[in-house]
């Protein structure tokens, strides 16, 4: 039957991928993601129609998100795990339902199946290419992805007991908007923005979940060498998961590092405390085939990006929790109290070797506004002599494309009084560059992962009222940011919503962008590729 999946940048072809993902999903994985979608949208409807209290959906909602970031790129390739999602949600929709009569429902809202083949066979009918105008479909997809990356966000803000029910209701109303079939291509241009200002919610709601738990990141010299002791290697976003770990690692001799993503972890005041929270290993998450198997010792993914494992070797050692999922690697779930029992990892640690140190020395970070706010007085003075000229904002993602050692490249050639401002994992194509400082403030600051994006609109709004001015891009701030999966389309839609204009998106334009959607993007935002490091360098600091 074939698949058709273009979410993410590596979509084959720049078109989409037809026969497997470029990210290694199979054919009934992707069918099944379609499916899984189409039935939160179909919940969507009957919430929506039938007026239904959000606020009173807990598990609904619970659910609701966790479908979403299951269906994220690199998150989940267990055709089970989602065959299982599938039919919790039809019960769920159906137990829905019941609360809504006397309104036309949406066939999402009614379709029943009963069997992997029927599913298959009703995949095969509710795709991405089953809305016919490009446009209205290119619109349709982009607001789905970004609210894929808006679950994953309210996902960590819920797993440490925050909430917000705009964004909640937010998300049934785009997703049943997404099969309503009266609605013009303006109006999806403007659910996109409204989409992006629910992305501004959910981060800044993962922003106080985060440190009014953890407490403010604050600027931190992180190992990147190893010591010799087992270890657990922990990647993904999710602190609460790193949180278990190290507290059940406690006293048992086993070290935990952090893979990717997980880095800014570091960061955090409450994480400091655990003396075998050894350092970082290795780098951005495509690397993960070689650096896991230099690692040597289990890994746990608490979300994306996982990489299908080449040996079987590695991949006995993976576990997955949450979203994530592969076949034939263990999951572990949370009891009902969220709990998670990590101690069948903390066992095979112990049975295997230490890592194999691949790099020594260490990385600095924990530029998150707090900190960046506390240094103030320094930036507006650097800006104000002149010892900084430009600040880029090069946050988002990394990737395996070749093309992205502009990047490396852009980073090694911007003069000497600019400053970078990075957030997710695509800060790995330049953080262990030696690039000095301006007066003691390192050229690179790092926020965080990709949610911290939120950082650099709150840093950039913080100095457009010191600076006094009316308009957020009469700053000294260029934007050249990295996308790769779905969490970046919310932190673009974001950053458009807070009026960023000329944003240069790259290594290259979303697949997912019609020529008209995109030729709006261009006319109503200025959004650019990129071209070469030279004349991008030059066009910026013209
Ligand atoms: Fe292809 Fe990306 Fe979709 Fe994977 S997520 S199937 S690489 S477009
Ligand atoms: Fe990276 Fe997947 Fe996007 Fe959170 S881990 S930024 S790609």
């Amino acid at each position: 039957m074939g698949m058709f999946c273009y979410q993410c940048q590596e979509a084959a072809g720049g078109k989409g991928c037809t026969l497997r993902g470029v990210c290694g999903k199979t054919e009934p994985v992707s069918n099944l993601q379609d499916l899984l979608i189409y039935t939160l949208k179909g919940i969507s409807d009957i919430v929506v129609k039938g007026n239904l209290d959000v606020s009173k959906l807990g598990r609904t909602n619970h659910e609701v998100l966790n479908s979403l970031f299951l269906t994220i790129t690199n998150a989940n390739f267990d055709d089970a795990s989602i065959e299982k999602q599938i039919n919790k949600m039809i019960a769920i929709r159906d137990e829905l339902r019941k609360s809504v009569t006397g309104t036309e429902l949406h066939d999402a809202a009614t379709f029943t199946v009963d069997s992997r083949e029927s599913m298959l066979a009703k995949a095969a009918t509710v795709g991405v290419l089953s809305t016919d105008n490009e446009d209205v479909r290119s619109l349709r997809e982009m607001i789905t992805y970004g609210l894929k990356g808006m679950a994953a966000y309210a996902e960590h803000a819920r797993n440490i007991g925050k909430e917000n029910p705009e964004v909640n209701a937010f998300i049934y109303e785009a997703l049943a908007a997404t099969l309503d079939d009266s609605l013009t291509a303006d109006d999806l241009v403007a659910l996109t923005l409204k989409t992006g200002e629910h992305g501004v919610k959910v981060m800044a709601l993962l922003d106080e979940a985060n440190t009014s738990r953890f407490g403010n990141p604050e600027i931190t010299e992180v190992n990147i060498g190893v010591r010799n002791n087992p270890a657990i290697l922990v990647s993904g976003h999710d602190l609460t998961d790193l949180e278990q770990l190290l507290k059940q690692t406690q006293g048992t001799g086993v070290d935990v590092y952090t893979h990717s993503e997980m880095l800014p972890a570091h960061y955090y005041p409450a994480f400091k405390k655990y003396e075998n929270f050894a350092g970082n290993y290795g780098n951005a998450w495509w690397k993960q085939i070689e650096e896991f198997e230099s690692f040597r010792g289990p890994i746990l993914f608490t979300t994306n990006c996982l990489v299908p494992p080449k040996s079987e070797e590695v991949r006995k050692r993976i576990f997955t929790t949450g979203s994530t999922g592969y076949p034939g690697c263990r999951h572990i779930e949370a009891d009902e109290n969220g709990r998670k029992d990590f101690s069948e990892i903390i066992e095979l640690a112990k049975r295997l070797p230490p890592p194999i140190g691949i790099e020594t020395g260490s990385i600095i970070g924990g530029f998150a506004h707090n900190q960046v706010l506390a240094l103030t007085d320094k930036v507006v003075e650097a800006v104000k002599s002149g010892a900084i000229r430009k600040f880029f904002v090069m946050a988002g993602c990394d990737g395996r494309m070749k093309s992205r050692e502009y990047y490396t490249e852009f980073a090694e050639k911007l003069p000497s009084d600019t400053v970078i401002l990075t957030a997710g994992c695509a800060k790995y194509r330049y953080n262990k560059l030696n690039l000095g400082d301006i007066n003691g403030i390192p050229r690179v600051l790092d926020a965080g992962q990709c949610n911290d994006s939120y950082s650099l609109a709150v840093i950039a709004l913080k100095l457009k009222e010191v600076f006094g001015l009316d308009d957020i891009n009469k700053l000294p701030i260029a934007f050249n940011i990295a996308w790769y999966e779905q969490k970046a389309v919310i932190v673009l839609l974001a950053l458009l919503y807070l009026g960023v204009k000329n944003i240069h998106l790259g290594p290259t334009l979303p697949s997912f962008l019609s020529p008209n959607v995109a030729k709006v993007l261009v006319e109503k935002f200025g959004i650019a590729g990129i071209g070469t490091v030279d004349s991008d360098i030059e066009l910026f600091l013209a």
